[in-house]
């Protein structure tokens, strides 16, 4: 997302000075954490009430851009189903490259990924 946009990371851009691009980072994590436990409980409920629950309107409040915001979880949702699939892109990757190696199954867990995207497009809608 940064490497898209520059602009992000230079004074007035949301993601300055450091202290922005830590919050940014954090809830990245924090999205990502949330669409795990939805996995888990294979139900949105939680994604809905305890993170995107009021985050439109904290975002407006604050600045956030919800285009870069987007943006990052859509990144995110590709590399998701990367992982899932263990068809990690060796163009991105580069020297980090690392397969799982776990039992990938039915048409390369076809239903796992549409489920966790689906999560992923939950955010998404919910911010736009
Ligand atoms: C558990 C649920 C939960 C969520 C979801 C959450 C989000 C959240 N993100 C915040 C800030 C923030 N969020 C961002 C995020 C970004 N800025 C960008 O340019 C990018 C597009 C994007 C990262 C992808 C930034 C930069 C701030 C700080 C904004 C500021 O203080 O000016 C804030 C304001 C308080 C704070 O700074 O910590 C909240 C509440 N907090 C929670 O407790």
């Amino acid at each position: 997302m940064i490497c898209e946009n520059q602009g992000l990371i230079q004074a007035g851009g949301n993601c300055y000075p450091n202290r922005r691009m830590a919050a940014c980072l954090r809830d990245g994590e924090i999205v990502l954490r949330y669409v795990t436990y939805a996995l888990l409980a294979g139900d949105a409920s939680v994604l809905d009430d305890r993170c995107l629950n009021g985050l439109k309107e904290t975002y407006a409040a604050l600045g956030v851009p919800v285009t870069s915001t987007v943006r990052a979880v859509q990144i995110m949702k590709a590399q998701a189903a990367a992982h899932i699939k263990d068809t990690p892109s060796e163009a991105m990757a580069g020297a980090k490259l690392r397969k799982m190696g776990s039992p990938v199954v039915e048409d390369r867990c076809a239903s796992l990924v549409a489920e966790a995207s689906s999560y992923f497009d939950r955010v998404i809608s919910a911010l736009s």
